[in-house]
């Protein structure tokens, strides 16, 4: 503790020494480039956040991705509705305590317009195991374009603590041929 003041009253006003200023420069710098960066991401990304979103009551939202999955329904899991929307069709998935509905089925190589939204609270989308991440909000409806590139059995899984039952918050994604 500090009783009497430092012998030089303005102790802060020193040169700064060439090494520190040298690091300052450089990260400084730095720090431009990637802030610029971010907004190259855009163009040059394989992974583009959503440009499309709409506000859209929750309750709406259940709505459409209900009509959407009786539309395309082709079987059922585990009580959860598996469907196959066309090629090119636009594709409804609900975020809700504790899932994601329905389970998709789509084609490798074709473009599909994915809505997302949440009956309820904040959740996360996380493709597994490519590592696509979204936040999922209710209210918003985020539309992606997402064309396939393997095919196989893929993972959602919600990575935004939503409440006791997030750890079984899962989903499934069927890329064929
Ligand atoms: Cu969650």
């Amino acid at each position: 503790m500090a009783i009497s003041p430092p012998e030089q009253r303005i102790w802060w006003n020193e040169p700064i020494h060439k090494v520190d200023l040298g690091w300052i420069v450089i990260v400084f710098l730095w720090g431009l480039f990637m802030f610029f960066f971010m907004i190259a991401w855009h163009f040059i990304g394989n992974q583009n956040l959503s440009t499309e979103t709409y506000r859209i009551q929750p309750d709406a939202y259940v709505e459409k991705v209900e009509a959407f999955a009786e539309r395309y329904q082709v079987g059922e899991e585990d009580g959860v509705p598996v469907v196959r929307p066309p090629a090119g069709e636009d594709v409804y998935l609900l975020a809700r305590l504790w899932e994601f509905w329905p389970i998709l089925e789509l084609k490798k190589g074709q473009s599909y317009r994915i809505h997302l939204s949440s009956a309820d609270w904040m959740h996360g989308f996380s493709l597994q195991p490519t590592n696509i991440n979204i936040s999922i909000h209710p209210g918003y409806e985020h539309v992606i374009t997402l064309t396939p590139t393997d095919t196989g059995e893929f993972g959602i899984i919600c990575n935004e603590y939503c409440g006791i039952g997030h750890h079984t918050m899962t989903g499934r994604i069927r890329v064929t041929e």
